[in-house]
């Protein structure tokens, strides 16, 4: 198929900014060029693909970002800035579709998902959250009874946050499993992994962390520093080893010397992805059992879940993961979240998405 993969407009590909979505449009165009498919990536200036990702053509587009639906009320309107990058890139796709079978849309936002039913090329949305804000929630749960072909999700945690009629279409995630290096033997020293925002729960592991006397090493993009600096004063000094926001290479080189990642979301994260990351470096996962996480995490296989929001129990998960074999975490990894195994996924829905255009016309 020929594809055209609408990106976020917050941020461009490759800053961080655009959070787990950008790993997830990695996968995606990588993993669709292994299949044979024509990936064409239309995203934010400035925007760079991974190697792996050479086969595809990028169209960039410039811009202001969209302000992040992460970061605003409920009850926000929606809001385009002047010179909003999601128009342009929206501008774009409308008048290139007749070059494509079909646009996948990677954007949370208002403006691809009410185009779905003037679009010649079918468009299909990989929602990336879950519900985070009302007039999101009112127009997924529209298209859902209206184009429910046109809807996929990371997980069923993420999709039960939206009112769906039919089962929802599920997709999980893919990562490049070549970029993550197995480590077998752990150092004394945990690991934190997401953006540094209040709504990651950073205060918690750092609490865990001091409670068990171990380090805690966190990377991330300091989206908030006044949050870092109020986590930090919590707890002894030397406990947080502040890494940053480092690409994978980097990024798995050090995750993988974790005995146990902490992942602490305080809201419905839709997936997950450094709890996929951790596992396949070998490092198991103690997780509040909410969200896609908690889809991800087997207790006692590549982890354990906790009491969302009860650091006891979330010290107690830390324990019982230390005790899981390394090497189930990698192997599970590799059997449910390769690259390949999500681009077979996608084509099945792209392709029956196309297939029921093809009937309707
Ligand atoms: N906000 N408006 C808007 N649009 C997006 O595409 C978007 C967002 N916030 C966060 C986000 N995408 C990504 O970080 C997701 O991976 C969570």
């Amino acid at each position: 198929m020929r594809i055209l993969v609408a990106s976020t407009p917050v941020g461009c590909l490759g800053s961080g900014r655009g959070g787990g979505v950008e790993l997830t449009a990695a996968a995606l165009v990588a993993g669709l060029l292994e299949r044979g498919h024509r990936l064409t990536v239309l995203a934010g200036e400035g925007s760079r693909l991974p190697p792996a990702c050479d086969g595809a053509t990028l169209w960039c587009e410039r811009g202001a970002d969209q302000p992040s639906w992460q970061h605003r009320p409920r009850q926000a309107p929606v809001e385009l800035p002047p010179d909003a990058l999601l128009g342009r890139l929206w501008r774009r796709a409308l008048q290139e579709q007749g070059q494509f079978d079909v646009i996948v849309n990677l954007a949370y936002d208002w403006l691809p998902l009410w185009l779905t039913p003037h679009t010649a090329t079918p468009l299909a949305h990989l929602v990336s959250m879950g519900s985070v804000a009302e007039v999101m929630d009112g127009l997924i749960a529209e298209l859902a009874r209206s184009h429910p072909r046109h809807l996929a999700f990371h997980t069923a945690a993420q999709a039960a946050d939206f009112a769906l009629q039919d089962p929802p279409r599920l997709v999980g995630n893919g990562f490049d499993l070549d970029r993550y290096g197995f480590q077998a033997e752990p150092e004394p020293l945990l690991g934190w992994a997401g953006r540094i925002a209040p709504e990651k729960g950073l205060e918690d592991a750092a609490a865990v962390a001091a409670g068990l006397g171990l380090p805690l090493a966190v990377w991330g993009l300091e989206e908030d520093g006044a949050y870092a600096r109020r986590v930090e004063a919590a707890v002894p000094a030397g406990t947080l080893q502040w890494r940053g926001f480092l690409p994978t290479e980097r990024l798995q080189a050090d995750l993988g010397r974790c005995a146990v990642l902490l992942n602490t979301p305080k809201w419905n994260e839709a997936f997950g992805n450094v709890v996929v990351e951790a596992m396949a470096c070998g490092v198991p996962v103690a997780a509040y059992a909410r969200g896609g996480p908690a889809e991800i995490v087997q207790e006692g296989l590549t982890g354990a879940l906790a009491v969302p929001d009860d650091r006891a129990s979330l010290a107690a998960a830390v324990l019982r993961a230390r005790q899981v074999r390394r090497g189930d975490c990698r192997r599970w990894v590799e059997e449910h979240c390769s690259q390949q195994a999500f681009a077979a996924r996608l084509e099945a829905w792209l392709a029956e998405l196309c297939e029921a255009g093809a009937e309707r016309r």
